[in-house]
């Protein structure tokens, strides 16, 4: 090991991640740069040694490759799943991004959602049911992280807005509360008592049920592999990722805001609305640029991450907010 001056860009990579990961990796983009793969643009369906698996044997496996919906256009090449399938971050497997094998001990199947808060009626619905009553699409969508790394993903799933059409809210529910297993006999990580498991998120109902808000199933044309947060987790592409909740399990509707997963660690730095802004750095680093996971290399950072024509809307005349932290 040696020691060298880093400089303002590298400091929340290194905070997340050991240096020789990073080394690993640039070999790794190398040897996949000359392939096919980058340039493939049919709907996905790579293997990967762990977590191809998960896919074999899927009840819903029949409805992959879903048909992809030209809507949602990339900038930039989709990052291979053997790179963003070995590049996680899901704290209840380890506070480090190494956990696709841990993640594979996660039994998807049975596996229910609790619909419930401020809902006509509550209830259960089992993952099978929910997803063949929903129409599977593909979406390229970019996914920007706090710590100020980037990858494109081909995720498959279906609008968070059919979900809560489903769900019949009631006209008081302003926010939708999403949670994720609890199993520390499973997830080493929700034994560690100083984080405030389970993991949280929340989306006001005007942003669960914006266009972009996509509840997803599959990746890579095919069910998720477990790593992403089979079998169902949310991506909502503006935000940074930390919003983008896996492994759901319940689904409140409430006129109540409860402090999410990140905010009860530190609310100033991980805040409610987290939308991604290049000029608003996080408290320990900057956000103007961002590593893209496929090439490696530093890209300057969109605000909304490039989705404001589908969300700026969304927060026009709240100047008072905290939007971009
Ligand atoms: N339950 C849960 N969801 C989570 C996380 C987590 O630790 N636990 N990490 C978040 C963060 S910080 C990011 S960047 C993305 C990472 O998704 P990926 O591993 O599929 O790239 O998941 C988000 N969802
Ligand atoms: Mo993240």
């Amino acid at each position: 090991m040696h020691i060298r001056t880093r400089r303002g860009w590298e400091i929340p990579e290194s905070l997340a991640t050991p240096e020789d990961m990073f080394v690993n990796r640039r070999t790794l983009i190398k040897g996949l740069a000359a392939g096919s793969i980058l340039a493939a643009s049919p709907p996905f369906a790579a293997a990967l040694s762990t977590g191809a698996a998960a896919a074999e044997g899927d009840p819903t496996a029949d409805l992959y490759p879903a048909p992809r919906n030209l809507r949602y256009t990339l900038d930039r090449e989709i990052t291979p799943e053997e790179i963003t399938g070995k590049y996680n971050n899901f704290y209840e497997f380890g506070s480090h991004k190494q956990i696709h094998q841990a993640a594979q001990r996660l039994e998807t199947r049975p596996w229910a959602v609790v619909i419930d808060g401020l809902v006509e009626k509550q209830m259960t619905v089992d993952i099978d049911d929910l997803i063949r009553r929903m129409s599977l699409e593909e979406r390229l969508y970019r996914h920007r992280c706090v710590e100020a790394w980037s990858m494109a993903i081909p995720w498959t799933g279906f609008p968070m807005k059919d979900f809560v059409d489903f769900a019949r809210p009631l006209s008081g529910a302003r926010y939708v509360v999403m949670e994720t297993f609890m199993d520390p006999k499973v997830a080493p990580g929700q034994r560690q008592f100083w984080y405030p498991w389970p993991y949280v998120e929340v989306l006001t109902i005007e942003e669960a049920t914006n266009e972009l808000a996509f509840l997803v199933t599959g990746a890579y044309g095919k069910p998720t592999a477990k790593q992403f947060g089979a079998p169902l987790r949310l991506a909502v592409p503006w935000k940074y990722g930390f919003k983008s909740i896996k492994s759901i399990v319940r689904v409140s509707f409430s006129d109540q805001r409860p402090k999410s997963f990140w905010e009860q660690l530190a609310g100033n730095e991980y805040g409610f609305w987290a939308n991604v802004n290049p000029a608003v750095p996080h408290p320990r680093w900057s956000q103007a640029t961002e590593r893209f996971l496929t090439t490696g290399d530093r890209i300057p950072t969109q605000i909304y991450n490039g989705y404001g024509e589908f969300v700026a809307d969304l927060y026009t005349g709240m100047d008072g907010e905290r939007l971009f932290m």
